[in-house]
């Protein structure tokens, strides 16, 4: 098939290389021309796609990355919307969609088909996309055909590989369905077909709630027990001997990432709009999740108070200031929230990451060091936020002075678990 990925983010280049690898004829479409050219030079930027794959389907010109929409002049039998849809100021921005859908609906011929993959509200194919292609293609719904189909990306995820994990596919009508269903099955292993995009856009805003709320009640959990001179960490893993009815999450410095601070304020934002009510739960957690890099101070304050050192003026040395373990990502990451705080406490504040490229200088606004023992015995206090793989765990308990350990990864007088 002619297949148009357009997005070729973290979402986007996996599908669009898959898809080429499995003998579709693909176009790469982004608005961002340095994106492209950095593409069709063969780098891929995004963890889960090599330079290698990329460049061998370029070389068997299966797949091509371009910023120019004229290159979909020629129509394309299937167009995948792979667009961010961020939030702006705590509402959805689906601008980038809507502009997406104008350049794809200019090129929509009779019979071809658009699905929509970028996360969004129940409603959204149906009320959004559909009326813009409509309105840009000049055809009517039934004329060409459209469903939502979410992803289910894991950035480095060592256990679901792209292809093994179940595709959820729906179309506006039962011909949309199975051209939807028949792509997608000629890409992933699974395919999951649902009957309405309605249902499709819930689950997915169902699958990152259940983790957003989850994580944040576990990390309100570690508060208490703190309180209550409990190990959280010990109950966790006692709660999670039972083999039926629990789901193992452990605390953490607060919810980062692009996902699952984003995703379910979608699904809050349109309760308000259809009930006057946002989701309650989300709302909660995004409030417990918010308040956890000031409980992350707090606790580091009374550390450094047990050794009469004042924040202000302390040496302090982040490790690990990606969103998540092991990835590569800065994204709402509270390590950022964290090094704001404590400086605005007086406190010099240092920042330690082996995951992030050497090249990569955004948003630190720390001091960016190795984890060398040096750097680590000459900090005041030293905060573990995330324990990526590639840390040195021994020396940084055998070195540091005080250590607070937010992910129960070290042990030793000098140092508290969060
Ligand atoms: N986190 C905790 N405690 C936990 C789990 C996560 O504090 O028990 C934190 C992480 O450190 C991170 C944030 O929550 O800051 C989000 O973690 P995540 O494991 O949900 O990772 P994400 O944000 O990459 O979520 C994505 C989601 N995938 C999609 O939306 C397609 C999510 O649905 C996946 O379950 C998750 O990847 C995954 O499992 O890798």
């Amino acid at each position: 098939m002619k297949v148009v990925v357009a997005g070729q983010g973290y979402v986007g280049l996996p599908l669009a290389v898959r898809a080429a690898e499995r003998g579709h004829s693909v176009v790469g479409y982004d608005v961002d021309q340095h994106r492209t050219k950095q593409l069709a030079a063969g780098e891929s930027f995004v963890q889960d796609v090599t330079s290698v794959q990329l460049r061998a389907v370029l070389d068997s010109g299966a797949y091509r990355a371009t910023a120019d929409a004229d290159a979909l002049a020629g129509g394309y039998d299937i167009a995948v919307i792979t667009v961010p849809t961020p939030l702006r100021h705590g509402a959805p921005d689906l601008s980038f969609v809507e502009s997406c859908a104008r350049t794809l609906g200019e090129h929509l011929r009779q019979g071809a088909t658009v699905v929509l993959e970028s996360t969004s509200y129940p409603g959204t194919t149906r009320e959004l996309l559909v009326p813009i292609l409509e309105e840009a293609s000049g055809l009517r719904a039934g004329d060409f055909l459209a469903g939502f189909s979410p992803e289910r990306i894991t950035p480095g995820s060592p256990r679901f590989s792209f292809a093994e994990t179940p595709k959820l596919v729906s179309g506006i009508d039962a011909k949309s369905l199975d051209a939807i269903r028949g792509f997608y099955d000629t890409v992933f292993d699974i395919t999951v077909p649902v009957s309405r995009p309605e249902v499709a856009e819930m689950a997915k805003l169902l699958e990152n709630t259940f983790r957003l709320v989850n994580i944040s009640m576990i990390n309100e959990l570690a508060m208490l027990a703190h309180s209550l001179g409990v190990n959280v960490w010990e109950a966790i893993e006692a709660a999670n001997t039972k083999p039926f009815g629990f789901t193992r999450f452990t605390p953490g410095p607060g919810v980062g990432g692009h996902c699952l601070p984003v995703d379910p304020v979608f699904l809050s934002w349109k309760a308000e709009q259809e009930t006057g009510v946002p989701f309650q739960f989300v709302e909660l957690a995004a409030e417990v999740n918010h308040r956890m890099p000031e409980y992350v101070v707090q606790r580091l304050m009374e550390g450094l108070d047990k050794r009469r050192i004042p924040i202000s003026g302390a040496r302090i040395l982040l490790l690990g200031l990606t969103y998540k373990i092991n990835a590569t990502d800065l994204r709402e990451s509270p390590s950022l929230r964290v090094a704001d705080l404590l400086r605005d406490l007086g406190a010099e504040v240092r920042g330690a990451d082996p995951n992030i490229p050497e090249g990569d200088r955004a948003e630190l606004a720390m001091l960016r060091v190795d984890a060398s023992p040096e750097e680590i015995a000459a900090a005041d206090a030293v905060v573990l936020l995330m324990d990526h793989a590639l840390f040195d765990f021994e020396a940084i308990q055998e070195h540091a002075p005080y250590v607070l350990d937010c992910r129960n990864r070290l042990s030793g007088a000098n140092v508290e678990v969060l």
